[in-house]
């Protein structure tokens, strides 16, 4: 397995960020790294990842001195990472409702199919484990519909917290800061559309369907947030 650094942004994660499995996940796949990044939390997000930090090689932790939403987070993480020359990095949900035993089958695409992106996928099937709220689900739809309607791409899912990419892609695409905080994985295709075009992106990103996903409780994602998504999409697709 090639080198493949993940980024895990933390904001307020002390409740949930699953340190033991993190722990256990290290030990059994040495070529994987991670990035966990505060966003200057209010619990004690910040010293829990710092231990961890100070305990494994292949933990590095970093600290954002004020909150500034997922996107920056995971860039920051992004960029760092890719001054090590990993042939892959890529950013997970601390809640892990991805499990990090998918990492392997996500790397597995990468050789097999020659893509530069592989994104989770959660497409609740028979022979599956996908566990989402009929609510978040059917939203989730309606906002993908938009989505793909918007960047005129057959793309099911872009909001799954589970992504990977090679270095070479990565280092294109988080360049620059994005215009939103939550949107910024629609951004992220936006780009790649613009630097690759419709056809080639079609090939290169494979939407990778999980065998695991199950919701976790305590979102940070609010209700305010989620009712200002036609405004950020303006802001996407009429700003830049
Ligand atoms: N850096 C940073 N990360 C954040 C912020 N808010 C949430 N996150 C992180 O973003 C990730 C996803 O957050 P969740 O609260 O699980 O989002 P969710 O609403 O459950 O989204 P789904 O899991 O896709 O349903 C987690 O790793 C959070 O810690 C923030 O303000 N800054
Ligand atoms: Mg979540």
């Amino acid at each position: 397995m090639q080198k493949t650094t993940i980024i895990i942004p933390c904001y307020n994660e002390s409740g949930r960020l699953p340190v033991k499995v993190i722990e256990e996940y290290l030990t059994a796949n040495t070529n994987v790294s991670f990035i966990l990044i505060d966003d200057a939390s209010t619990d004690d997000t910040a010293e829990l990842i710092r231990a961890l930090a100070d305990k494994h090689d292949r933990v590095e932790a970093l600290y954002q001195p004020l909150n500034a939403g997922k996107a920056e987070a995971v860039r920051r993480g992004i960029n760092t990472a890719l001054e090590n020359s990993p042939a892959y990095v890529g950013y997970w949900d601390a809640d892990m409702a991805t499990p990090l035993s998918e990492i392997s089958d996500f790397l597995t695409h990468f050789n097999t199919g020659g893509y530069s992106a592989v994104f989770g996928c959660r497409l609740a099937r028979l022979g599956a484990e996908v566990y989402r709220k009929d609510t978040r689900h059917y939203i989730g739809r309606v906002f993908a519909t938009v989505v793909s309607n918007l960047l005129r791409i057959k793309v099911y899912d872009t909001q799954c917290g589970a992504k990977i990419f090679t270095a070479g892609l990565a280092r294109e695409i988080f360049a620059q800061p994005f215009i939103t905080r939550w949107l910024f994985d629609v951004e992220l295709l936006k780009r790649i559309i613009k630097l690759h075009g419709k056809e080639k992106t079609a090939k290169i990103v494979y939407e990778y369907p999980l065998m695991h996903w199950r919701d976790v409780g305590g979102s940070k994602l609010k209700l305010s947030t989620m009712l200002k998504t036609p405004l950020y999409l303006m802001q996407i697709f009429l700003g830049k």
